[in-house]
């Protein structure tokens, strides 16, 4: 046997930049990989390799070229964060643009001001997340900024319905233990609107600074959207973590008008209660959800977001 392709590591993506990808195996150690014609993956039509994926990797003999091994064979992914295809721009015959794989839970980040906390923007994240079967972790940053009660009232809601929230100020370091410990051995996915602070927190929680951070604009309040291509980072702790762009980005075709309802945690409950079993719970009458809208039972402001979603949809 040649000694030069002994071996077969297994490995996770942990970057993809054009046809060049970084993996690391597991004993730690990083290769530099291309795929190749006989390149085999167990994930039909959609990307071949997106950051995440668990790859069989082949070593290449050493000092020949720019790369170290190639990758041979990709397998399934447990879960699949996927992009809206770009029909102008994505020429290849793929029909789900994967932004990262095997993803453990998705953490929507917020800011408590610039940008302000939009509790309409949260809801649309947490929809999206249990529509995949992802868990989502909710980060409340730029607690420095604003009246800290005040957000926590806002955010109230959300912990009844059982979504563990962590607040963090990325500027003045704090938040940043409770932070650690909830990404912790797990793969996680950052999300959330431009200038926020995902990519400081990233550079903080991974005690490097490899990803851009800007400014956000001081008319309109929102940042520059600075970061563009997914990496992933190692957590001195253990596990990962990835930036990824905001949830306009996300293809969301798997949030349908029927089904819409069951991403609402606390609609299931009340749902029972309307006259229709098809109810939209928009106009009809002796609607369930109506009810507990109108007893307390259910937040109105969780209802508004959830009008405002079904109408988005078509
Ligand atoms: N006051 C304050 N500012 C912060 C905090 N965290 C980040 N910032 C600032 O907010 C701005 C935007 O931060 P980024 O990390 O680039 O935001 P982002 O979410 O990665 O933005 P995009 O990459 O555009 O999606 C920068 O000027 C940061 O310095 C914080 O906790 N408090
Ligand atoms: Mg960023
Ligand atoms: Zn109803």
């Amino acid at each position: 046997m040649n000694r030069d392709y002994e071996g077969a590591p297994d490995g996770m993506v942990m970057e993809v930049s054009g046809a060049s990808y970084v993996v690391i195996s597991e004993d730690g150690t990083e290769y530099r990989c291309r795929t190749f014609p006989g390149t085999k993956t167990e994930n039909g039509d959609s990307s071949l390799v997106a950051v995440g994926d668990r790859v069989e990797l082949k070593v290449i003999e050493t000092g020949t070229a720019l790369y170290e091994a190639a990758i041979t064979l990709v397998l399934s992914r447990r879960s699949a964060l996927t992009r809206k295809r770009d029909v102008r721009r994505n020429r290849s015959k793929e029909k789900v643009q994967v932004i990262a794989a095997n993803i453990d839970q998705l953490v929507v980040v917020v800011s408590a001001f610039d940008p302000p906390l939009s509790t309409r923007l949260i809801d649309r994240y947490l929809v999206f997340a249990e529509s995949e079967q992802m868990d989502a972790l909710i980060v409340v940053n730029k607690m420095d900024l604003e009246d800290s009660e005040e957000t926590r009232e806002l955010m109230a809601p959300y912990n009844t319905l059982g979504y563990r929230i962590v607040y963090t100020s990325a500027e003045e370091q704090c938040g940043m233990e409770v932070l650690h410990e909830a990404l912790a051995g797990k793969l996680s996915a950052f999300s959330g609107h431009s200038g926020v602070g995902k990519s400081t927190l990233i550079n903080q929680l991974s005690g490097q600074d490899r990803l851009r951070t800007g400014e956000t604009n001081m008319k309109t309040g929102k940042g520059l959207h600075t970061t563009t291509n997914s990496v992933m980072l190692a957590l001195p702790g253990g596990g990962y973590i990835i930036d990824t762009p905001g949830i306009r980005e996300f293809n969301l075709s798997g949030i349908t008008r029927e089904n819409l309802r069951f991403y609402f945690r606390e609609f299931l409950m009340s749902m029972q209660e309307c006259a229709y079993s098809s109810c939209s719970h928009t106009v009809e009458p002796d609607c369930g959800i109506l009810k507990a809208v109108e007893a307390g039972r259910i937040d109105p402001n969780r209802y508004e977001s959830y009008l405002a979603i079904y109408e988005s949809i078509d």
